[in-house]
């Protein structure tokens, strides 16, 4: 089943929403098969967002990202990495609709609380960059039968 890559960033660890998020992305039906609180080193930081790397902000970006804890997770579920985008909302937050995570708890692009994958396989190489194998757990909730059809 699909997998996605999430990020609550050093924002949103400090300003104590890492329940609310993960909440939102249970509530929705999908489901964690992976999560872990770190300090992001600078190259980890640097090869996540190698995408971004001749961008003027890539360097602010990175020393946020490393600048204190960030939470790293797995969602699985159908079709979820389109659907964890539209519940993060719009890059910016001030642009981001109410009812998202960006659009509610954030008003600034640089402090925009969250991570996630932008494709498929996006978030393979992201899966990848920051989870070895061993760390995700295959499984079912009990409950699969009355998320899905
Ligand atoms: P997203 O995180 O919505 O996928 P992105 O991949 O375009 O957005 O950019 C990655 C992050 O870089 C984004 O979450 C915040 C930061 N960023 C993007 N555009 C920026 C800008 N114009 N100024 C400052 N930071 C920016
Ligand atoms: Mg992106």
């Amino acid at each position: 089943m699909e997998r996605t890559f999430i990020m609550i960033k050093p924002d949103g660890v400090q300003r104590g929403l890492v329940g609310d998020v993960i909440r939102r992305f249970e509530v929705k039906g999908f489901t964690l098969v992976g999560l872990k609180l770190l300090a992001v080193s600078r190259e980890l930081a640097e090869q996540h967002y190698d995408v971004h790397r001749d961008k003027p902000f890539f360097g602010g970006l990175v020393e946020f990202i490393t600048s204190s804890p960030v939470v790293a997770m797995v969602w699985q579920g159908d079709g979820v990495v389109a659907s964890a985008r539209k519940l993060i909302g719009a890059t910016n937050p001030l642009s981001a609709e109410p009812g998202t995570i960006r659009g509610d708890f954030g008003v600034t692009i640089g402090r925009n609380l969250i991570h996630g994958s932008d494709a498929v396989e996006t978030a393979q190489r992201e899966i990848a960059l920051w989870f070895q194998e061993g760390e995700l757990a295959a499984w079912e909730p009990a409950i699969h039968g009355w998320l899905y059809e």
